[in-house]
């Protein structure tokens, strides 16, 4: 089994549970890219460009964590491959927003606030992270700060009142990624305060990893989008 999976383009299989949450990583975003990309009919096309979407996530996740478990098993640097995957991949989840939200009039500049305010969120935390280490608190505050505005539009802002003018499976799918960024993205900053000095060390004495936190919050919110769209296509 070993051989066979060294052999076939994975290299030497990971012992470690970082490199192996890379390992299960790129194989869960590769098979999750696979069903998003043969669904795009689902329902009868009609949701054609979210699936696709949906599948882009997944599968510009996949090629990163490829490259973040090879760095990962020779003992390199993921920092850099993360924050590309995520520059990447959490504008097109604020694109999802937008596309399920277009049918009840949704605006463009409403896309370019969600992508412009989770972009401020993703550069302080890698100025915290790989630039400026040793002010990581406020960095991560400053994120932090960002990201409550992203979650206030979608929850209580212009994005929601959209969601409540398209009603029926609009709104409840609109309402489950609602849910996916307050909970599902806010396992990010546990993991950011596991991997950075500051006020929170407090949080050090959970047995985790920062890589291990962020690639469960990938899996969970990547592929809980997708499948979210998805279920959203096949309703009647
Ligand atoms: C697919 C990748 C996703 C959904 C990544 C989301 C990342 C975040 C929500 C990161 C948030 C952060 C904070 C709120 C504060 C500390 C720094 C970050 C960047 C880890």
């Amino acid at each position: 089994m070993e051989n066979f999976l060294n052999i076939f383009l994975l290299g030497d299989v990971p012992n470690d549970l970082v490199s192996f949450t890379f390992f299960i990583g790129t194989m869960a975003m590769m098979a999750a890219s696979v069903f998003f990309f043969l669904s795009l009919d689902a329902g009868g096309g009609k949701w054609r460009t979210s699936m696709l979407v949906s599948g882009l996530i997944t599968f510009i996740a996949a090629v990163h964590y490829y490259y973040m478990r090879d760095a990962s098993v020779s003992g390199g640097d993921v920092t850099f491959f993360r924050y590309v995957d995520w520059i990447l991949t959490v504008p097109l989840m604020c694109v999802e927003f937008y596309l399920i939200l277009a049918k009840a009039g949704a605006k463009k500049s409403l896309m370019w606030k969600l992508i412009f305010w989770s972009t401020v969120m993703l550069v302080f935390g890698y100025v915290g992270e790989a630039i400026d280490r040793d002010n990581a608190w406020l960095w991560g505050l400053v994120s932090g700060a960002a990201y409550f505005y992203v979650a206030y539009m979608i929850w209580l802002g212009e994005a929601k009142a959209l969601a409540e003018k398209a009603g029926g499976a609009v709104l409840e799918a609109h309402n489950a990624l609602c849910w996916f960024v307050l909970v599902g993205w806010s396992i990010y900053p546990i993991g950011y305060m596991i991997g950075t000095d500051g006020w929170y060390d407090f949080i050090d004495v959970l047995p985790l990893d920062m890589d291990v936190v962020y690639n469960v919050g990938d899996a969970i919110n990547k592929i809980g989008f997708g499948l979210v769209i998805y279920n959203l296509a096949v309703s009647k």
